[in-house]
Formats: C-alpha cells, structure tokens, sequence
C-alpha cells in the first residue's frame, strides 16, 4: 500500500499548473475530412475503389465439402477440407490433379464483378493447400502443368481485367503450405508440431526460400501491374513479413500490401489493414482498412452451405463499411469446373443496380463524420454529404446533428430534379423528405453544403457514476497518431512518438470535481520509460510508459489527478513528451473517475493524503 500511496502522491504532484505550457484550451483547428487521412503509398486507387471480389479457387472446390464420404461441417471453411479431414498430401495431389475446370471463363468473371460495382478481383493464386492455381515453373504442382487442364487461369484473369478495366491482384498464402514439408500447418504427414511461435526454423526457411518467395516473383513478374497482394495468416516473425514487404514492393512499387503479411499478433506492416474474416470496426479508424466478407459461410465452394447472405444485407454492409471509411471484398467460390454458383449470380445481379444508381455516393467517398446515425449510414465527397437513409422516418424527417456548415441543397439521388426542403438551427438540421421510400434496401439523400463538411467534435458525456471513458471510438487523432486494429480484435490508439502526434477528446463536464485519471495500454518493453503528458485546460500530468509485457497487454495504471471547478466542455489531450523513435503506446482508454470525496480541495501536498486514501 505504501508503494501504491508513494507512486499516487508523484503522481498527484505532477499535476502542474504551467505557464510555459502550450496552450492547451486551445483546439487543434478543424481539418477537412480528406486532410485527415493519412498518406499511404498508392493508396488512392484502392480508396476510390470501395468495393471488390474476392475469389477463393482450387483443388478443395472440386470437393465441394465432401471427400470419401466424409463431409466437412457447415460451420467449417470447405477450403479448409485437407486440413479438417486430415488428407494425405499423395491423396489430395490426386484430386488436385483431376481438377480440370472446362468452365473457367475469365471475362464472365470479369464481367461479372464489373455489373456488381466491384473495382478490383483478388484470387488465390496459392491458398493453404500449396497448389498454384496458374502457371509456376517453381513447382510442377500447379493447374497447368499438374492434371490436363493446361490453361493459366490466372493469365486469362489478369488479361481479362485489363480488357474491362478492373484491377487484378492476387492472394498469397505465404505461411501456410500444407503440401511443403516445410510450410506451416500439415501435422498428419510431417513430423510437424509447431505452434504458433515455435518452428523448425531450417525447414521453413526452405520453404520459403524454394517456394513461397520464387512463386511471388514468379506472379509479380508475369501477370502486368498487379493492384495489390493480399497475404493471409501471417509470419512467425516481423521481420519475416518485412521481407515480403520489400520483396514486392521491389518487383513493383505501385502494388498495395495487405496488412497480414507480418506477425500480426505483433503488428501489422503493409500499406493498409485487413479487418478479421466478416469484421468490421465499430468506429471510424483513420488508417484504411478493407473487410473482407464470405457471400453464404464459407469461401471455397460448399455444396453445404446454402445460407447466403440477401442482396440487402450485402448492399447494407457494403455502404456500412464504405461509411466507416473501409472497403468492401466481397468473396465468390466458384466449384471446381470454373462456374460461378447460381446463387452468386442471382445476388449480385440485385447488388449491381443499386450500386450503380447510387454510385457517386460510394466511390471516393469518405467516412462519415458524425457519429452512429440512428436512421442510417453517412459518406462524404467534397462538398456533398450523402445520407444513406436505412430506416426510413415515419414522420418525413430526417434529422442531422453537429454539422457547422450552411446547407445550400437537398436531394434525392434517385431523382435530382427536385429539391428537398430543409429547417436548420443551432441544433440541427432536419430535411424534409417523401412519405415513401424512394429506393431499397436504403434511399440516398444528398445535402450540399457551403463547404466541406465541418462538424462539431463529439463530446465525451459522464455516465450515471459520473466517470468518463474517453477511447478510440471517441477520440481525434492528428500528427502521426491513428486509430488502428489488432488481429486480437481490439483497437487502440498507436503510431506516435513525438509531440505534434496528439489524441485529443472533447469531455462534458456536467458534475465538476476531482477525477482520478486511469489509462489503459499495452508498452514492449522498448518503450518503457518513455514520457506522455495528459493536459486539460491548464492542468497537465506527466507520467512514464511502463512496458505491460506482450504486445496487445493491456492494462491498467493510475495516471493523477484532474480538477474541473466549473461544468463545460473541456479539451483534454495526451501526446508524448519527447521526439522518440519508438511507439509511445498502444492506448487503449482513458478513464476519470470521480473521487467520492465532494470537498473542493487546494492542491497543496498537505491535503494530499486524505484525497488519495479516497
Ligand atoms: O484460413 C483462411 C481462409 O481460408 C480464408 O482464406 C480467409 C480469407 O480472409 N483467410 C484465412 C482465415 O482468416
């Protein structure tokens, strides 16, 4: 407890009352939203992209789920089957040699994913299974030189692309080979267990040295620009994926990188994340991120698995996704003869549509700036905000908070030709709208304003105990500083390490008192010792990183003191002290805590004591 006393009254004193601090009442000024984001390498096409097909193919989709009697169960991915039935490697090489996909036809895909909206086409050129679905001279096990095929899927594909226009990139798994003794994953016919950090570290090498590396050149040499590579399952270690990093971006600079290509336990390398399997961030992250969503449960083909998702849930998760400022890859598993499921079809020709009618409201559009929407989603393009209206209103009104601008005009997207009336004040603004909706699954409404959008930041409320959560979801970040997600499914605040990398909260002071400030985060060990500083108004409290342990550890430390005397909103902001070259921390929360005692007290060290043994 005397630790605990000693560590609380540093922390107490260090609240200091300083005249040579910046002026940290002062708020960052607004940005556009487009200045918000963050640079990427090429990231641009990708951004105005939004929408892409995923296309999961090879030897497991001639299974269909199914081998020997043995089905592979409904909740289980059917590209997974050599895994999940224990097939021996000579086994699967058989049915991998049988694959002969007479109905492969590149421009119907093409064409396909084209009428669905989509921009891009990204297709297993190698999955788990270590079977090359296009023409390697690295190994003879591929669709070409392997069965009677003889066709390079892949070379029909890219051709294809370039003919309409669409961006060909390809999926790699680069850890994962379960037919090369070395690859990570087949323990039924090697003598393989390893676990997730602890690896034969000669034979992967090989692997990867023999295989994996000569086959990624092999793709990005002889296929044309390739939009982006999109690695799965991770590396054993950083370093490991930083050379896949390089390699590709040596072979060809232009060529996004998705963000499992690292240890993503660790942190995620590559020029943009990739959300868990059909994840989605509850919050807008300012770093670009893609989710990647199966059509029904799996992602090779499954003649099982008949749940598939409605054309409107997946135009719904398409504009929820693109609202968060994200993209969609939206997955087909065409059956081992190289046609595209009948339900495929029959879905995408009812997205295809609506996409293309409300397509100025998706493409290049940004995220929305305000907020969870109670009727819907919000994107941003220039001076236009486009209001995906869900839950269309009853009463004829929708309403919309925070927004600072003037509205010139409103809009249905549908039908420009006539103009929406509209109320605004302080408050709101509320638009006018048709008793009926206009469009389904959701109705795009256009406001045009003065401006690009300006809105207020979203304040941060007391709860019922009058405490403060201040995180991600709530948080502006500037600087270097971004919202990001870990592959352990949690987000937190990460990439600083200087002063000018800021994360700062706008907090409702309804109850004033004296709060005790708690912050959550992980810290390696590298960065332990490195200085932040939590300000608020003139207050400021310096503190330590203590390093937490692994690298999604988070935890809990208390921080100090803080004093509002008066109710208001109130800026408060943490950023690191110094120019460093690590990462501060990975922050998960901050939050305050009202002390029980109500007793506005001096901040003397003789009153210390009583409030910190509250
Ligand atoms: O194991 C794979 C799975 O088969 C599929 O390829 C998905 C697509 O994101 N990725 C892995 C699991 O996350």
């Amino acid at each position: 407890m005397k630790f605990s006393y000693a560590s609380l009254l540093i922390s107490f004193l260090l609240i200091i009352f300083f005249s040579d601090c910046r002026n940290q009442s002062e708020r960052v000024p607004e940005k556009n939203i487009s200045e918000q984001e963050p640079d990427g390498p090429d990231l641009d096409w990708f951004r105005e992209a939004k929408f892409g097909m995923f296309i999961h193919w090879g030897p497991y989709s001639c299974l269909a789920g199914e081998y020997n009697g043995r089905q592979v169960p409904v909740s289980q991915n059917a590209e997974w089957i050599m895994k999940n039935l224990t097939i021996p490697v000579n086994e699967y090489r058989e049915i991998a040699r049988k694959m002969n996909p007479v109905r492969f036809d590149a421009d119907e895909l093409v064409r396909l994913a084209k009428e669905t909206g989509m921009k891009y086409i990204v297709i297993t050129a190698k999955h788990h299974d270590g079977f090359a679905m296009y023409d390697s001279k690295v190994s003879d096990y591929n669709i070409v030189k392997w069965g009677s095929f003889g066709r390079d899927p892949l070379k029909e594909l890219s051709e294809a692309c370039a003919r309409h226009g669409i961006k060909f990139c390809f999926y790699y798994s680069h850890r994962e080979d379960w037919d090369h003794p070395g690859g990570y994953g087949n323990n039924w016919d090697y003598d393989n267990d390893w676990g997730s950090d602890l690896y034969n570290k000669a034979a992967f090498n090989k692997y990867l040295e023999e295989k994996a590396k000569p086959q990624l050149r092999e793709l990005l040499t002889n296929y044309g620009p390739v939009g982006l590579v999109w690695f799965d399952r991770g590396m054993y270690t950083p370093e490991q994926g930083k050379e896949f990093v390089r390699l590709v971006h040596d072979l060809q600079p232009a060529t996004l990188i998705n963000g499992r290509v690292g240890h993503y336990d660790q942190e995620l390398p590559g020029d943009y994340q990739s959300m868990a399997d059909n994840g989605m961030p509850p919050g807008g992250l300012r770093e670009y991120w893609e989710t990647p969503m199966t059509l029904n449960r799996t992602w090779g083909f499954s003649k099982f698995d008949t749940l598939w998702k409605s054309p409107e849930t997946v135009i719904t998760r398409l504009v929820e996704i693109v609202s968060r400022g994200g993209n969609f890859l939206l997955n087909i598993g065409p059956t081992g003869d190289g046609e595209i499921p009948e339900a495929t079809k029959r879905i995408f020709s009812e997205v295809g549509p609506w996409v293309s009618r409300n397509a100025e409201s998706i493409y290049g559009t940004t995220a929305n700036p305000f907020g969870e929407l109670p009727w819907g989603y919000c994107t941003v393009k220039g001076n236009r905000l486009y209001l995906h209206v869900r839950d269309w209103p009853s009463d004829g009104k929708i309403k919309l908070q925070g927004l600072k601008n003037q509205a010139n005009s409103a809009y249905l997207l549908k039908d420009q030709s006539e103009r929406l009336s509209f109320t605004c004040n302080e408050e709101q603004i509320v638009i006018q709208v048709p008793s009926v909706a206009p469009d389904k699954p959701l109705s795009v409404v256009v406001l045009e304003l003065n401006g690009a959008p300006v809105v207020a930041p979203r304040e941060v409320f007391q709860d019922e105990n009058g405490s403060l959560m201040l995180d991600y979801l709530t948080v502006k970040t500037t600087g270097k500083a971004v919202t990001r997600f870990n592959r352990k499914g949690g987000f937190h605040i990460s990439k600083w390490n200087g002063p000018d990398d800021i994360a700062e909260w706008m907090i409702k002071i309804n109850k004033p008192g004296i709060f005790k400030v708690n912050i959550t985060y992980a810290a390696n060990k590298e960065w332990d010792g490195e200085k932040y500083e939590i300000a608020a108004g003139n207050q400021v409290i310096r503190q330590s990183v203590v390093h937490t342990g692994d690298w999604y550890d988070y935890q809990e430390f208390p921080a100090g003191y803080l004093e509002f005397t008066e109710a208001g909103v109130i800026r408060l902001t943490i950023r690191p002290a110094d120019q460093s070259t690590t990462n501060l921390m990975y922050l998960k929360s901050i939050r305050l805590d009202p002390v029980k005692e109500t007793k506005r007290y001096g901040w003397s060290s003789s009153n210390t004591e009583s409030l910190l043994s509250d």
